[in-house]
């Protein structure tokens, strides 16, 4: 693994050759994202040392390249939870065999996912713990009795959690693991109003976190009744897309729950009026997920690419010593250029390792994603400025030392908006709208985000899913967007032909 222990004395020695070099210090990957997607994503994830693996399937380490990026994205929201008032909290892990009976309807699917402990020591326990896959039947009880007991709605909390869900299907590193993390949020209203407001409200937190934060187009958009969470009354997701294996992916997702649960934990108030009254509840969660979804979109063949306002490190300074040039010199101003540049707020680091060529530096940072490189050598120095060298293209610039927190702020506000801009435009050029059957299927062919006109019926879609069914899965709804573009009056569905009620998003999906 690039930087580990085991390649320094490799490093060190005489290997002259690039792709030697490359071949000792795995800088190199050995798949392209274009020519062997899979296999390129879980290169990539293990050697930019986000993850690595573990002895039980499913279920990987996140190291501080990963955890680092998670940090960031919980401080945004953090931020935002107390802006809207919602609490921090948090819930055990473990859920009774009783308060998981008591939503027994909506888990009958999920039920092959729940993992449970059986057994303490020697003994056999005698009622099995399930661990939480999620936390409503956790949570719900306490809901009750707070809300019955002396809290006035409404009751608005949100944790921070691991959670076990004993997937069937491939795992793959962030995207499907057994074993994640995520926020969840759990509220209480007494109307209904305020909660379809927090939906929208949560919704788009969630396209914030994409767009702005981790650089990814997403679509808001509501869930078919198929496709809902089978406790919601609706649920709503952000829909991503990653162009190259042509397959959407919920990004995170926002569930108006209606009274069912509180019909379920006996959530109650007492309204205006004395009367018993059910509350209206929300649920939402986003998870490390995100982070897979933005390897995929952003990385590329030197690993992968991290947008300025997730990446642990934005800017990583490497000296370039030439020959006799004074080294102490360029490591001094090394450290001063990462000193100026973290005084000012930019996250800043130097690679002053000796045992280490520049070049190898380079590969190793690139590999890391680190957004901006900057490289001071003897001519810099004797210049008083830097090379600063974008990760995203590229593009290389000299930057006058007196102009440094300003340049690298502004490069770094672009490097976002392009990376951003680049993914938008890979995505769009994916999106086709279909009107007829035949036109659905030479695009899902093209492995293309489909728009089309639809029906709304449940057994249309059921007979896409069938018609549909291949080695790679079948399509099926991802979402219709909330903005929905204009409805022709007249406008027929493109499966059954009936007439079309919204614009749906289709495709394959993760
Ligand atoms: C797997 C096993 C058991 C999903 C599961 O989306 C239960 C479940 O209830 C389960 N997989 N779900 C649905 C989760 C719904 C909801 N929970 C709170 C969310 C957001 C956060």
């Amino acid at each position: 693994m690039a930087g580990g222990k085991g390649d320094n004395n490799a490093t060190a020695s005489v290997v002259r050759s690039t792709k030697e070099r490359k071949k000792v210090t795995a800088l190199c990957l050995t798949n392209s994202k274009d020519s062997n997607f899979g296999e390129w994503y879980s290169e990539v994830v293990t050697v930019s040392e986000m993850i690595r693996c573990h002895d039980i399937k499913g279920c990987h380490i996140l190291l501080p390249w990963s955890m680092g990026i998670w940090k960031r994205m919980q401080n945004f929201f953090e931020t935002e939870m107390e802006e809207m008032k919602v609490e921090l909290c948090y819930f055990p892990m473990l859920a009774s065999k009783d308060a998981l009976q008591k939503e027994k309807d909506h888990i009958k699917g999920f039920a092959p996912e729940v993992a449970w402990v059986t057994r303490s020591g020697d003994s056999d326990l005698e009622v099995p713990i399930a661990i939480r896959p999620t936390s409503e039947t956790v949570m719900y009880p306490t809901y009750s009795d707070t809300i019955r007991g002396h809290r006035k709605l409404p009751l608005k909390l949100y944790q921070w959690a691991n959670v076990v869900r004993w997937e069937l299907t491939n795992p793959t590193p962030f995207i499907r693991s057994r074993e994640f993390l995520w926020q969840e949020g759990h509220t209480a209203y007494a109307t209904k109003a305020e909660a379809d407001k927090e939906v929208l409200e949560i919704l788009e937190l969630y396209r914030r976190l994409y767009e702005e934060y981790l650089a990814i187009p997403v679509v808001k958009g509501k869930k078919s009744e198929m496709e809902k969470f089978a406790g919601a009354l609706y649920t709503t997701s952000v829909e991503a897309f990653i162009p190259n294996t042509g397959r959407g992916i919920q990004g995170a997702t926002a569930h108006c729950l209606g009274q069912n649960f509180a019909n379920m934990f006996d959530i109650n108030y007492e309204d205006d009026k004395g009367k018993k009254a059910m509350a209206w509840q929300n649920s939402w969660a986003y998870s490390t997920r995100t982070i897979g979804v933005m390897v995929m979109v952003h990385g590329d063949d030197k690993g992968l690419v991290l947008p300025p306002k997730v990446a642990k490190v934005q800017v990583i300074v490497v000296p370039v010593p030439y020959k006799d040039a004074d080294v102490k010199d360029m490591l001094n101003a090394c450290s001063a250029t990462v000193k100026t540049l973290c005084d000012s707020g930019i996250l800043a680091k130097s690679d002053l390792r000796d045992n280490y060529s520049p070049g190898w530096k380079y590969c190793h940072w690139e590999m890391k994603g680190v957004p901006l490189r900057i490289e001071i050598g003897p001519k810099d120095l004797a210049n008083n400025q830097v090379r600063a060298v974008r990760r995203d293209n590229g593009a290389k610039v000299d930057i006058p030392m007196t102009k440094l927190v300003n340049k690298v702020k502004g490069m770094l506000d672009t490097i976002q908006q392009s990376m951003f801009d680049v993914a938008k435009q890979k995505r769009d050029a994916c999106i086709q709208v279909t009107k007829t059957w035949d036109e659905f299927i030479e695009a899902l062919g093209q492995k293309k985000l489909i728009l089309a006109p639809w029906c709304d019926e449940e057994e249309v879609e059921k007979e896409v899913k069938t018609k549909t069914k291949g080695a790679t899965g079948s399509a099926k709804t991802l979402c219709s967007p909330i903005d929905q573009p204009e409805l022709p009056e007249g406008t027929l569905c493109f499966a059954s032909g009936k007439p079309a009620k919204k614009w749906t998003y289709w495709g394959r999906s993760y």
